[in-house]
């Protein structure tokens, strides 16, 4: 199509705003201003102003709207001024605002936990094939992670000789037995995710004690659905239990196994250079995207594209060469294992097309906005869905599916497409000239071998940093964007704020792609944002104070990553001892909330941006943010200012570290050069 046809074409289709916001009011990239703008030029209608055109519902936002049954939807908005005396809300049930909004939550978490889990399932799928080697394109990796992890599924490395000694056990029975007992993890019945042991002996009990370690990770999910339907479950508190088992099931077991799986097969990742954002595109290259959370058909996508014989078609088309890049989590995922560029994050994905340079965007499943079908009908864009969970029925998608039999095959099929496309590029193309370098690929076998060396790795020297207080705590930072919030101001100012005051950040999903597009992923970054006690171990190390740990399920990694500290020692005896905090600054995705869950359970302090869909039931709001922090040591929070919320988390960190008695240590570290000058004159 030409520039105009798109224009006419775009201009059949699209709401006219009465005056559109600035781009620059809508984000901090700059990258993203000049796509809006363009996008705006060719009448092509994005997120960005749909998100204006439509105002999001006051009582779905409120978390008490109950649509459960046919006799609603009973909706039970906040009085103006606020409840005065007794809360006499009810649905025609008789639910009360704490029954609806707790189902609606817990409703939440059983779709973010099926999303991760069901992923995980995927893989598990996947790499049993591979360990029975009924495939040829998926193999067993990395046997170090293999040996590392089988005995935390209860899987023996080891054989007893004729003499009694312990001999190796073949790799092969050790990768059918894991896949067997991995996979067994969704439809197990009673018992326990055999994962959740991995958590501080401290945090297992407690959980025990509390009865809700998950039985079987589809069983607490499948409970979710039935407690929350109609004339079930009616106490908040009883919810949130189930909402403990089902997110536990998830990072702690659906995620967890995800990561794990997906390591050995593909490799544990370790630092890699790479770049971020859509200056990544090559205008003379067959540009494919790939897009959504699964790194199966990506792995073999980022083969195919090295093949000669694709390489040479593309020649013969007239392009220079294939450039892959990613958005979302599987850019996340092929980037920590190959150092494939990232085009951008979530609220990125309409305007990577609207450059005119992509001939295809690969999806699979979480987080695709059906518009970038509608948005690639303006161009010569194929989506291509691959994922028989996620068709697209508008625009002009195709669909090959992906098997994990015929994966390779599938994959060159795939690029194929692209480069055929390549040919049909009539749209002028505009690619913004942003880009920034990174360092990628932290998982936390990695951060444990940048800490103490391959013969000493260990995760005392970060502890002994934090009792020094050179690096004042922990913060995990995750999540998506927000159409409703400002797209990636929230991540980059929580960031920036958390590192100047010598805070840590462990980062996954789109916040690390934010980071990434700004260069806080690059060592030298440490110099120029953090305190001086982080900037000086991030120099000593080598390290970038923002570490990139993967996509989402890999938020198993954070946890891991929580747990070794405790290990190492002098933090305390459990997660939530320590002087950490988690953050979801622009957060959309049901996932999410999943994710919030298993972090508070977990024992850490998790604060959210944006929304929160809990405010018109201020009983259950309470249990979320104050006492939860009584049951498991970690509450949930809202903040929607960055700065505040960034400040929250610090005062959490600083409780910790009082609590812990190295608070001292943190004031002699913070000391200025007159403040020394002064101790030495003395
Ligand atoms: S991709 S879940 S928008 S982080 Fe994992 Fe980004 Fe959120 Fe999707």
């Amino acid at each position: 199509m030409t520039t105009e046809e798109v224009k006419k074409k775009a201009a059949a289709g699209a709401k006219k705003e009465k005056k559109a916001v600035n781009a620059k009011d809508l984000t901090v990239d700059p990258a993203t201003v000049e796509m809006i703008e363009r996008s705006r030029e060719l009448g092509i209608e994005t997120i960005f102003d749909r998100a204006q055109t439509m105002k999001p519902c006051n009582i779905g936002l409120q978390g008490i709207c109950c649509k459960n049954c046919a006799q609603g939807p009973c909706r039970l908005p906040m009085p103006k001024g606020g409840i005065e005396g007794e809360d006499t809300r009810k649905g025609l049930c008789g639910a009360t605002p704490e029954t609806i909004a707790s189902r609606n939550f817990a409703r939440m978490v059983a779709a973010g936990a099926a999303a991760h889990s069901d992923h995980g399932r995927g893989v598990a799928e996947t790499f049993l094939a591979a360990a029975r080697k009924e495939t040829e394109d998926y193999k067993i990796k990395d046997t170090k992670k293999l040996l590392e992890i089988a005995p935390d599924y209860g899987v023996d490395i080891t054989v007893e000789g004729e003499d009694g000694e312990k001999l190796a056990r073949d790799m092969d029975e050790i990768a059918v037995e894991l896949g067997e007992t991995a996979l067994a993890q969704w439809g197990q019945q009673q018992g326990e995710v055999i994962t959740v042991k991995r958590a501080p002996a401290p945090r297992y009990e407690l959980w025990k004690k509390l009865g809700v370690i998950p039985r079987g990770i589809d069983r607490e999910t499948v409970e979710i659905m039935h407690r929350t339907h109609m004339g079930v479950d009616q106490d908040y508190e009883n919810m949130t239990d189930q909402c403990t088992r089902a997110s536990l099931a998830d990072g702690w077991g659906g995620s967890m196994i995800a990561t794990d799986l997906q390591d050995v097969m593909f490799g544990c990742p370790y630092p890699v250079k790479s770049s971020a954002n859509l200056g990544v595109l090559k205008e003379d290259h067959v540009n494919i995207i790939i897009h959504g959370h699964e790194p199966l058909l990506s792995e073999m996508i980022v083969q195919a594209s090295e093949l000669p014989e694709l390489l040479a078609l593309a020649k013969e088309k007239g392009a220079n060469g294939i450039q892959l890049s990613g958005i979302c989590c599987t850019a996340n995922e092929i980037l920590i294992r190959h150092g494939v560029p990232l085009a951008g994050n979530y609220l990125q994905q309409e305007l990577a097309i609207v450059t005119g340079a992509v001939d295809a965007m690969v999806v699979d499943v979480q987080c695709i906005m059906e518009n970038v079908a509608n948005v690639a009908d303006c161009f010569h864009t194929k989506i291509i869905t691959t994922n028989p969970r996620a068709k697209i029925a508008s625009g002009n998608t195709i669909h090959i599916e992906f098997d994990e039999h015929t994966a390779f095959n599938d994959a060159k099929k795939i690029v194929k497409e692209a480069i055929e496309n390549f040919t049909k590029r009539e749209t002028e193309v505009m690619i913004p000239d942003y880009s920034s370098d990174l360092i990628a690929g932290f998982s936390y076998e990695a951060i444990n071998y940048h800490l103490g060396g391959t013969f000493r790795g260990s995760y005392a020297p970060l502890n002994d940093n934090i009792i020094n207080g050179r690096i004042r705590g922990v913060a995990g930072v995750v999540g998506c964007n927000n159409a409703r919030a400002t797209h990636d101001e929230a991540h980059i100012t929580i960031v920036k704020e958390l590192i100047k005051h010598d805070v840590i950040v462990l980062t996954t999903g789109c916040n690390a792609i934010t980071c990434a597009k700004v260069g806080l992923l690059t060592p030298e970054s440490a110099k120029v944002f953090c305190g001086a006690g982080l900037a000086e171990v991030c120099e000593t190390v080598g390290i970038p104070p923002v570490l990139h740990m993967g996509s989402c399920v890999d938020n198993s990694r954070i946890l891991m990553a929580a747990t070794e500290v405790v290990k190492a020692g002098g933090l305390g005896n459990d997660i939530s001892d320590l002087p950490a905090a988690g953050s979801a600054p622009e957060w959309m995705s049901e996932k999410a909330i999943s994710i919030g869950q298993y972090f508070v359970a977990s024992g850490v302090y998790t604060v959210f941006g944006v929304t929160l869909p809990v405010s018109g039931a201020p009983v259950f709001e309470d249990h979320l943010y104050n006492k939860l922090e009584g049951i498991y040591g970690g509450m949930w929070d809202l903040e929607a200012d960055p700065i505040k919320h960034a400040h929250k988390m610090i005062a959490h960190i600083d409780k910790k570290r009082k609590a812990l008695g190295i608070d001292k240590s943190r004031e002699r570290v913070l000391m200025d050069m007159a403040a020394r000058q002064k101790l030495e004159a003395a």
